[in-house]
């Protein structure tokens, strides 16, 4: 049997104990291998167990909470979009930049030209990044390959990330991102094609869940609903970009197949909300790309609250909407731009985040579920979306049960 290592004087955002937070002001937490086996206050512990451990650390004080899971990003790409960000101050908005053949189309292509071992090499520094604030599992989508060959390259980057730093990949095909320039003028054939690569994106095992951007400058509720069909027949889960720019009835469409999420949503309509609600839906918010792409209308928080649809917070990394590395910067902007409160920006970092993916064994420290969490340089959990821009540190970041942020 593995060594218990203990982490004691500690506060525990727990988010599973009654309470705000799930809150332990005087914690301490358990860990045997890969797993957490106690989670509470520090003079609840077993004696007994409280000797067997071999390696103790005392934390003075400083915050734990579950590692973040960041459900929603785009790590894998090559090249920059700062100029596109300069022409869309200028007064050109995304969608116009889409529509005259930039925008994903201009990733796709410094994507294709990288090659795999470059795209490795900064997809990983991207990690770390996100590592030095955190993010214990991450979900990467494709989609800035659009082609079989290069869909599969930039899903076996994603793969091949978790063999070069401790972290838990999930990976999501959104080969219906765009339409690629060989298929210009032609999105329902690009759709055949897509639902074709599936099978065998699948079959190499690459792909954990399917996405598609439903929009009115990417595919169609029709289109996205034969992507759906296609990894129905897989038995893959689905996710949907919905109603990011416009309303699409894509939250419907997306709860009808009982998909894991929905992201983005600050143009969901009431009906939507209740059919997320039905199906148990996650809502991901991304303030990154709201912020970024300057929006102005905000997601129905409060219909989602009332609905009870669980909420979760994702980075969105990407380079054309949401080029940040940070999920505290995400936590901060949840509650400034969309008025949630800081315990919700936590709970859709960890727990939501995990349902989001579909993961059960983390996003909350208790007995039985992975050790997966992080030490943080604040006092209390409310202050991890308070201070913004660097304040808060990620002092040690376990991810089942061993270290990750040790060179
Ligand atoms: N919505 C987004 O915000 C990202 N993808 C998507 O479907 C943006 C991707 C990009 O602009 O490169
Ligand atoms: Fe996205």
């Amino acid at each position: 049997m593995s060594d218990l290592t203990l982490w004691r004087n500690a506060g525990l955002a727990t988010l599973d104990a009654a309470g705000p937070y799930g809150w332990i002001e005087r914690g301490a937490l358990l860990t045997r291998g890969t797993q957490i086996v106690f989670a509470g206050e520090e003079r609840e512990l077993d004696e007994k167990l409280r000797h067997e451990a071999t390696h103790i650390h005392d934390l003075g004080g400083a915050c734990i909470t579950p590692a973040f899971v960041d459900c929603h990003t785009h790590l894998v790409y090559a090249g920059s979009r700062a100029a596109e960000f300069e022409l869309r101050l200028q007064g050109a908005s995304y969608e116009d930049i889409a529509r005259a053949g930039g925008g994903i189309r201009s990733t796709v292509a410094a994507t294709r030209d990288a090659g795999e071992a470059a795209l490795l090499h900064l997809a990983l520094a991207r990690v770390r990044a996100l590592q030095r604030e955190g993010v214990g599992t991450l979900e990467i989508k494709s989609g800035y390959g659009l082609s079989l060959a290069h869909e599969a390259m930039c899903l076996r980057v994603a793969r091949a990330l978790a063999a070069h730093a401790r972290i838990d990949v999930r990976t999501t095909c959104l080969a219906a991102h765009a339409v690629p320039p060989e298929f210009e003028g032609r999105a329902d054939d690009y759709i055949d094609a897509v639902c074709a690569w599936l099978p065998q994106l699948h079959a190499q095992g690459l792909v954990d869940a399917v996405d598609v951007f439903c929009e009115r400058i990417a595919f169609s509720p029709a289109q996205t609903r034969r992507v759906f069909e296609a990894a129905r027949a897989l038995r893959l889960p689905v996710k949907l970009h919905a109603e990011q720019l416009s309303d699409q009835g894509g939250a419907e469409l997306a709860a009808g197949f009982d998909a894991l999420s929905c992201d983005h949503l600050e143009f969901l309509s009431e009906a939507g909300v209740a059919a997320m609600a039905r199906a148990g839906t996650v809502a991901v918010l991304l303030p990154g790309a709201y912020y970024f792409l300057r929006e102005t209308r905000v997601p129905p928080v409060q219909s989602l609250r009332e609905a009870g649809v669980p909420i979760a917070l994702a980075t969105d990394h990407n380079p054309g909407s949401s080029p940040t590395l940070s999920p505290l910067l995400m936590l901060n902007m949840a509650c400034t731009l969309f008025r949630l409160t800081p315990e919700e920006a936590l709970r859709g970092l960890t727990v939501h985040g995990a349902r989001a993916l579909g993961l059960a064994d983390r996003g909350r420290l208790r007995a039985g579920l992975r050790a997966d969490f992080a030490v943080w340089s604040v006092a209390h959990p409310r202050e991890l979306a308070y201070a913004f821009g660097g304040a808060a540190r990620c002092e040690r970041l376990i991810v089942n049960g061993a270290d990750a942020l040790s060179p």
